[in-house]
C-alpha cells in the first residue's frame, strides 16, 4: 500500500463527509493505493455514524472509536499502529488541512528521502492574538531547544516514512513534539513544506489557551527524557553535587566567621545557606537514585531501535 492517511478527530461530523470526498478525489486522480484510518476519540456528536457510512461505501476507510476522550496523541498512536502504507500522512479532520498537499508530501518522502515532512501553515487563518503570536514563540523555543529547524511543529498535516511511525510512541499531549521524538529515535532527516491552511468551516476549536502551558511542560519533560531518560543520575547527580559544593563553601565561611568569634552561629545567613544547600544536595541525590532504580526496572531499558543488521 502506498499511503495511509490517519485522521484523529473529536466532534467533527459535519466536516467528515467533505473531507472524505476530497481525499478520494485526490487519491484517485493520482492513482494511489491508499487507506484512511479515522480515529474517533469519544465524540459526542454523529462522527462515528458518519465513519460507519464511509466504511460501508468504501472499504478503504477504517475506523477506531475510543470509549471516551483520550486526546489527540492517543488517537495518533492507535492510528499509527494500524497504518500499513509506505508513507503515513496525518491530517486534521476539520478541513483546515488540504488533501491536495498529499501527493507532494508523498514524493518528498519517497524521492527526496525524508524521514518526516512537517507542514508549515505559513499563512494562517486563525485569530492573531490567541494563536499566531503565542505559537510563534512556542515554535521558536522548541527550535532552539531541539535543534530542529521547523517553523510549525504543531501542524496537523505531516508525512512519515513507515518505519518512523512504527518506532515512535506518542502519548499524553506529545503530538506537538513528534519531530523531536522522531529525531531522538534516530530519524534525523526532517523536512518542511509550506502548506495551505484554511479557515475552519464547521464545528469549533478543541484546544484552548492551556495548550501553551501544557505545551511548555511537555517540552521540558521531553527534553529531559531525551537527554537523561536512561541515566537520570547524570542530571540529579550533577545538580546535587553543585548544591553540595555551594553548601560546603557556605559551611566553611560560617566556620571561619565563628572561629574568629565574630558571630553567633544562628545569626549568620551563611549558616542557613549551608543547611539549605546541603539538604537540597541530599534530596537531589536521593531523586537520582530513585530515578536509577526506576530505569533499572523498566521493561524498555534494553530496547534499542536497530536500523540494519548483518548477522
Ligand atoms: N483524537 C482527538 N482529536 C482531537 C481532539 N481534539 C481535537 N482533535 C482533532 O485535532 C484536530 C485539530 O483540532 P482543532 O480544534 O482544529 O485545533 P486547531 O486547528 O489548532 O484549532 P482551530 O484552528 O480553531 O480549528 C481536529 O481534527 C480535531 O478534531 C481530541 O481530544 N482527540
Ligand atoms: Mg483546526
Amino acid at each position: 500500500m502506498d499511503i495511509s492517511i490517519v485522521v484523529p478527530l473529536y466532534n467533527e461530523d459535519e466536516s467528515l463527509p467533505h473531507l472524505a470526498e476530497w481525499i478520494d478525489r485526490v487519491m484517485e486522480s493520482h492513482g494511489f493505493d491508499y487507506e484512511v484510518i479515522m480515529v474517533d476519540d469519544g465524540s459526542k456528536d454523529r462522527s462515528w455514524a458518519v465513519i460507519e457510512q464511509l466504511r460501508d461505501k468504501n472499504p478503504r476507510y477504517k475506523g477506531v472509536k475510543f470509549r471516551r476522550n483520550y486526546g489527540k496523541s492517543a488517537a495518533l498512536n492507535v492510528g499509527f499502529s494500524h497504518a500499513s502504507g509506505d508513507v503515513v500522512i496525518t491530517m486534521d479532520a476539520d478541513l483546515q488541512d488540504s488533501p491536495d498537499e498529499v501527493p507532494e508530501l508523498y514524493r518528498m518522502i519517497k524521492e527526496d528521502g525524508y524521514d518526516l515532512v512537517s507542514g508549515w501553515k505559513k499563512k494562517r487563518y486563525d485569530s492573531k492574538l490567541a494563536k499566531n503570536i503565542p505559537s510563534k514563540f512556542f515554535n521558536w523555543t522548541t527550535r532552539r531547544l531541539s535543534g530542529i529547524k521547523l517553523h510549525d511543529f504543531n501542524c496537523g498535516l505531516k508525512a512519515y516514512r513507515h518505519d518512523v511511525v512504527k518506532s515512535i510512541e506518542v502519548y499524553g499531549e506529545m503530538h506537538r513534539y513528534i519531530p523531536v521524538i522522531a529525531k531522538w529515535a534516530g530519524f534525523g532527516k526532517i523536512g518542511e513544506k509550506v502548506v495551505q491552511h484554511r479557515k475552519r468551516e464547521f464545528g469549533v476549536t478543541k484546544f484552548g489557551l492551556n495548550r501553551f502551558v501544557n505545551g511548555y511542560l511537555d517540552l521540558m519533560s521531553i527534553m529531559f527524557m531525551s537527554k537523561f531518560g536512561k541515566q537520570p543520575m547524570h542530571f540529579f547527580g550533577l545538580v546535587g553535587s553543585c548544591s553540595f559544593l555551594l553548601g560546603f563553601i557556605a559551611l566553611v565561611v560560617v566556620c571561619v566567621l565563628r572561629l574568629c568569634g565574630r558571630i553567633a552561629l544562628t545569626n549568620s545567613v551563611w549558616f542557613y545557606l549551608s543547611m539549605l544547600f546541603v539538604l537540597m544536595g541530599a534530596m537531589l541525590f536521593l531523586a537520582g537514585f530513585l530515578g536509577e532504580l526506576i530505569c533499572r526496572n523498566s521493561t524498555t531499558r534494553n530496547s534499542y531501535l536497530i536500523e540494519k543488521e548483518l548477522l
